[in-house]
């Protein structure tokens, strides 16, 4: 079995949902990322369930794919889908245990957290691998760059709010003063090649727990890794992270018992080159689950 038979596997008690946001139109630069949610689908075919170095089969993992949400295509803006999303990411929470919500452009952050935090009550932290800190005030409504200060204004505590990968160039000034204004904790770039990826991801969920946070979502814009690597995200960097850094991430997020949702943004099929990208998300989400069996693997053993 590959992982796009696992995925359609239809679980009637999933562990983990699967949801489609093939939203563009809140992206800051023109894109295709509506594009994306199938062709990611499609790059699962070429994976296994197996994950050899962490001796797991996601096939323990119980499994629904809920399909796509109604995208933005023939909207004049991203408004209508965005509601349609934070519905949609509600509704998820109650049909399955995790959810993941494949993107799409990263304003999707915003609804999709909302929607859980008024499907699943307790105190939420918020956890992003990205370039950027997607601090930039939403004068224009909702967009790919602004969904953590967003989040922020609206309640949620800037202490529970991890961010890491930061790229050295990729952000405004202003943008970067204001997350530490708010206590964000920042682990940039330099971080996590210094202290390595194991126990970065160890300091930013115990600073949230610390904080409060009962509830962690994960928010991983494909664009923190290196250009080189990600070619169809329009913000990818040179000097970014590497693969197999994200790989490490995205196994100990989902291993981790605080963890209940994720998403996974910042892609334009259209614009990849030989699925490069399409690709490293598909196996960015497939380490994700394979953290998540682990944790499964416990319960349905009891
Ligand atoms: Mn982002």
């Amino acid at each position: 079995m590959n992982a796009r038979e696992w995925l359609a596997e239809g679980a009637a008690e999933p562990d983990l949902v699967l949801l489609g946001a093939p939203i563009s139109k809140a992206s800051i630069t023109p894109v295709e990322s509506w594009s994306t949610p199938p062709a990611f689908r499609a790059a699962l075919q070429r994976f296994p369930t197996w994950d050899a170095e962490r001796y797991v089969d996601l096939a323990e993992l119980h499994v629904r794919d809920l399909g796509d949400v109604q995208g933005d295509r023939d909207d004049a803006d991203a408004r209508a889908a965005h509601d349609r999303i934070r519905t949609a990411a509600a509704d998820a929470a109650r049909t399955g245990q995790h959810v993941v919500v494949i993107g799409g452009d990263n304003s999707l952050t915003r609804p999709v957290l909302q929607g859980l935090m008024s499907a699943v009550t307790g105190a939420w932290g918020l956890l992003t691998l990205d370039a950027h800190h997607d601090c930039r005030p939403a004068t224009d409504g909702s967009r790919n760059g602004t969904p953590v200060r967003e989040l922020i204004e609206a309640g949620l505590p800037g202490q529970r709010v991890a961010q890491i990968g930061i790229h050295p160039l990729g952000n405004a000034r202003e943008h970067a003063d204001w997350a530490r204004a708010q206590g964000i904790h920042i682990f940039p770039l330099h971080t996590v090649r210094r202290d390595g990826m194991d126990a970065v991801i160890a300091s930013a969920i115990s600073l949230l727990v610390a904080r409060g946070a009962e509830r962690i979502y994960v928010d991983f814009d494909m664009d923190v890794i290196d250009r080189a690597f990600a070619p169809a995200c329009p913000a990818s960097l040179p000097g970014g992270m590497h693969p197999e850094d994200l790989f490490r991430a995205a196994h100990l997020v989902g291993a981790d018992p605080h963890v209940v949702a994720a998403d996974l943004c910042e892609v334009d099929a259209n614009a990849d080159v030989n699925a490069m990208t399409l690709r490293l998300m598909a196996a960015t989400f497939l380490k994700f689950c394979g953290g998540l069996a682990t944790r499964v693997r416990s319960r349905h053993a009891t």
